[in-house]
């Protein structure tokens, strides 16, 4: 069977769909693959799973594995074309007894290859590998039928596999389109909505506003994704700091209330370092009440935010009033909600961050993106495959080495910060405490650049 044939006999079973569908997010997509079905035509899972043996049987591999349920059977035929012995891993969590997570019997240290039906985030096969991998087995390459992501390649070969597809979108699109499956007007809807998406989300537009921009821009120029965080009590100490670390950040972040000796003048002087430098200011103030308050907080008091800061943190907590209070009538500056803290026990949870960026994605026009703090790079990477296209993920709690402070603060590495799709790092005491605190600060912009532009 030719790949061709393949693709359009999806299309007669109704396995990939064009039209108009509402993901899990909300968002409403201009296609829609399910695989599942295929089990019931006998003739075309047995030429897809030779398709399949003839694209892997070059590869080094012990055992086959198909991803429960839908990958299962054709991984199953595949098995037997190749004469390679099935395990899987068992979809329910165990609810008693000590028995494995992996079905069918092996030995360790042998190499699996996984079987997929669909690749998006990478999320299912990544977490698949790693229980395989807790179990002592091998992995270092997947196989899906249709690879649906952008880009998800490369992001998984950073983790080391390497992915192969029997067929990817542009490919579904091609051949539907040459056999009049779909007209121009369709192929058109989605290679725009395509161009639009990333592989982690499917918003269908740019959220990122005039200041989002700034800061991406100044990230290239600079090759620097490190904002300081300069949590020092006094100026003298600021601008010394500061003085050597400056041409290495992207960004400066106060938290202005731990000065004890502020002035007006300390904001003049800040704004013509962060001219004379190119960093934007981000002053960490973590607004939390109702639209009336945090609005006198942000213009009033002595320290009058708005005026200096292009950036500020924000709890969503309070809801949608608290932006409507901070930014009515306001224009030249943006936010940063809190969506996942690095404190431990942190009660952000799964569901209040997601409704974090639901609030951050509405309100795209003054929400540059999101403060998220993992523990390791796959936890990060399942943040990140959250956040709506065009806005930025800050991860704080970052050091050389992963750890904890005395009072809750979790560390993660630099490498894992970028690695799990951190747009920049904020680090404080790992360069204020340094014995020297410029080598520290071209230290962590080296190693953070490398991996963003690796
Ligand atoms: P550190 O010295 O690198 O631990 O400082 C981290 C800074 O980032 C510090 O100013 C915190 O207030 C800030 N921060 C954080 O650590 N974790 C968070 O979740 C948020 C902010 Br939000």
């Amino acid at each position: 069977m030719k790949k061709e044939y393949f693709i359009l006999r999806l299309h007669d079973i109704g396995a990939v769909k064009f039209g108009e569908f509402t993901l899990k997010s909300g968002h409403k997509s201009p296609f829609y693959f399910d695989l599942r079905d295929m089990i019931s035509y006998p003739e075309l899972l047995n030429k897809t799973a030779y398709l399949i043996a003839d694209e892997i049987k070059n590869l080094d591999f012990d055992y086959i594995s198909g991803v429960p349920y839908t990958a299962l059977p054709v991984a199953t035929l595949v098995a037997d074309i190749l004469d390679k012995p099935l395990i899987y891993i068992r979809k329910e969590e165990k609810a008693y007894g000590t028995k494995n997570a992996v079905i069918g019997k092996f030995e360790e240290r042998s190499k699996v290859l996984i079987i997929d039906d669909l690749i998006t985030t990478g999320d299912s096969l990544l977490e698949t590998a790693e229980k395989f991998k807790t179990e002592g087995l091998e992995i270092t390459d997947f196989f899906v039928l249709i690879d649906r992501s952008n880009n998800i390649k490369k992001y998984l070969a950073q983790q080391g596999y390497n992915l192969h597809a029997l067929i990817n979108l542009d490919k579904i699109i091609e051949v539907l389109k040459e056999n009049n499956r779909i007209t121009n007007d369709q192929k058109t809807r989605i290679k725009n909505f395509t161009g639009k998406i990333s592989y982690d989300n499917k918003t269908g537009k740019n959220l990122e506003n005039h200041l989002t921009k700034l800061l991406k821009d100044k990230i290239e120029k600079k090759k620097s994704n490190l904002i300081l965080s300069l949590d020092v009590d006094n100026q003298k100490d600021l601008f010394e700091i500061l003085n050597k670390t400056a041409k290495h950040i992207v960004m400066l972040k106060t938290h202005i209330d731990i000065l004890k000796d502020f002035n007006p003048e300390f904001i003049v002087k800040l704004k013509e370092y962060a001219i004379k430098y190119d960093f934007m200011i981000f002053e960490d103030r973590k607004f939390a009440d109702i639209g009336n308050t945090v609005k006198k907080q942000y213009t009033g008091g002595i320290y009058k935010i708005k005026t200096w800061a292009h950036f500020i943190t924000v709890h969503a907590t309070p809801g949608e009033g608290i932006l409507q209070g901070l930014f009515n009538g306001v224009t030249g500056r943006s936010s940063f909600l809190l969506a996942k803290m690095s404190s431990k026990g942190n009660l952000m949870n799964e569901t209040y961050t997601r409704n974090v960026f639901n609030m951050g994605e509405k309100y795209h026009e003054v929400v540059s993106g999101y403060i998220c703090h993992a523990n390791g790079k796959e936890e990060l990477r399942k943040l990140k495959n959250k956040i709506p296209k065009g806005q930025l993920m800050l991860m704080p709690g970052v050091k050389l080495k992963a750890g904890t402070d005395a009072t809750g603060q979790q560390y993660t590495t630099v490498e894992d910060a970028m690695q799990g799709g951190a747009d920049c790092i904020i680090v404080g005491r790992g360069i204020i405490e340094a014995e020297n605190s410029e080598a520290a600060a071209k230290e962590y912009k080296e190693r953070a650049w490398k991996i963003y532009k690796g």
